[in-house]
C-alpha cells in the first residue's frame, strides 16, 4: 500500500496496527465525561508506547443492539480527546471511527486525519464531507444498521457478495468525489455476519486483494472468537492473535485490535512465517 495518512506515509506491504480507542462513557453526565476523556487519553498513549501505527477513536458502540447516540454527543466526546492529544504534540495519525457527518467534520477540523465508517459511505452527507477535507477513509462492508445487521446476515456466496458491495462502497466514494487512491476497505467482521460467516471470511480474506485497495480487518475481541472458545469477551486475546495471524498471512495490511503490543508480537512472528513462505504478489 502506499497512502498519506496525516504526517505519515503508509508504504509497503505491513502490516500496520491500529489501536481501538473507545470514548463511550456509560455516564451521561459532564463528571462521567471527564474521566471518559482522561481514560481516553490514558489508553491513547499506551497504545502508542506500545507501538500503534494509527489509533481509531470512537464515541458511539456499534455493538448489537447498542443504544444509539446524538451526534451533539458523540461530538462532545471524542472532539476534545483529538484536541488534547495534538494540544499534547502527539503527531500518530488520528482515525475518527464515525458515521455521522457533523461528527467526522469537527473531528477533521481538531486534527484527525481519517475517517473510519462502518457504513462503507451511505450517508451521502457523509461522504461529502470526506471528499471536502480531501481524507482517507475505510469503508467497511455492512448491512442494515448496528442495531438491526443480524437480520442481514444472509449470503448464498459470502466472498462475492461483500465483494460485489464493496465495489458499489467504492463507487458512491467516487461519485461524491473521493479518490480511489484514498480508499481503504474492510470486509467488517461479526457486522452483518453470522459468527460461522465470519470465520469464512477472515479464512479467504486474502482474496478481497483483488479489489485492489489496501485492506483493513478488525477481529480484535470479537464475538465469533467467543462462539469459537468459549471465552467471555474480556478473555479474547488469545484468539485474537490467531485471527491477527491469518490476517497477515493472508496479506492484510491494517488490522484494527485493542492489544497493540500483543497483537504487533503476534504479527511480527506471521510476518516472518509469511515472508519465508515465500509469499508473491504483495503492493
Ligand atoms: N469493529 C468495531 C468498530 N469499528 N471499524 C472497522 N473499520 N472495522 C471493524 O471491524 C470495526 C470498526 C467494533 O469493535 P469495538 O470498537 O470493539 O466495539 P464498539 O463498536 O462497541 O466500540
Amino acid at each position: 500500500m502506499r497512502l498519506q495518512i496525516g504526517a505519515r506515509l503508509f508504504e509497503g506491504p505491513g502490516p500496520f496496527l491500529m489501536g481501538v480507542v473507545n470514548v463511550t462513557p456509560d455516564s451521561f453526565s459532564d463528571g462521567g465525561r471527564f474521566l471518559t476523556i482522561d481514560a481516553a487519553l490514558a489508553q491513547a498513549e499506551r497504545l502508542v508506547e506500545e507501538g500503534a501505527d494509527l489509533l481509531d477513536l470512537g464515541g458511539e458502540s456499534t455493538r448489537p443492539g447498542a443504544a444509539p447516540v446524538e451526534a451533539g454527543e458523540e461530538r462532545r466526546r471524542v472532539v476534545p480527546v483529538i484536541e488534547r492529544l495534538r494540544g499534547r504534540g502527539l503527531r500518530i495519525p488520528l482515525s475518527i471511527d464515525t458515521s455521522k457527518a457533523e461528527v467526522a467534520r469537527a473531528a477533521l477540523e481538531a486534527g484527525a486525519d481519517l475517517v473510519n465508517d462502518v457504513t462503507g459511505l451511505a450517508d451521502p452527507a457523509l461522504a461529502a464531507v470526506v471528499a471536502g477535507a480531501g481524507a482517507p477513509v475505510v469503508l467497511m462492508h455492512l448491512r442494515g444498521t448496528p442495531a438491526d445487521m443480524a437480520s442481514h446476515a444472509s449470503y448464498a456466496d459470502l466472498l462475492g457478495e461483500v465483494a460485489a458491495e464493496l465495489r458499489r462502497a467504492l463507487a458512491r466514494a467516487s461519485v461524491a468525489g473521493i479518490p480511489e487512491e484514498r480508499i481503504i476497505l474492510d470486509p467488517g467482521l461479526g457486522f452483518a455476519k453470522t459468527p460461522a460467516q465470519t470465520v469464512e471470511l477472515l479464512a479467504r480474506v486474502g482474496e478481497l486483494r483483488a479489489l485492489g485497495r489496501p485492506l483493513l480487518v478488525g477481529p480484535s475481541r470479537k464475538r465469533f472468537i467467543g462462539e469459537l472458545t468459549g471465552a467471555p469477551v474480556g478473555d479474547r486475546l488469545a484468539g485474537t492473535l490467531a485471527a491477527v495471524t491469518a490476517c497477515v498471512l493472508a496479506g492484510v495490511e491494517l488490522i484494527r485490535v485493542h492489544d497493540v503490543a500483543a497483537a504487533r508480537q503476534a504479527a511480527q512472528v506471521a510476518l516472518a512465517l509469511r515472508n519465508a513462505g515465500g509469499w508473491a504478489g504483495l503492493r
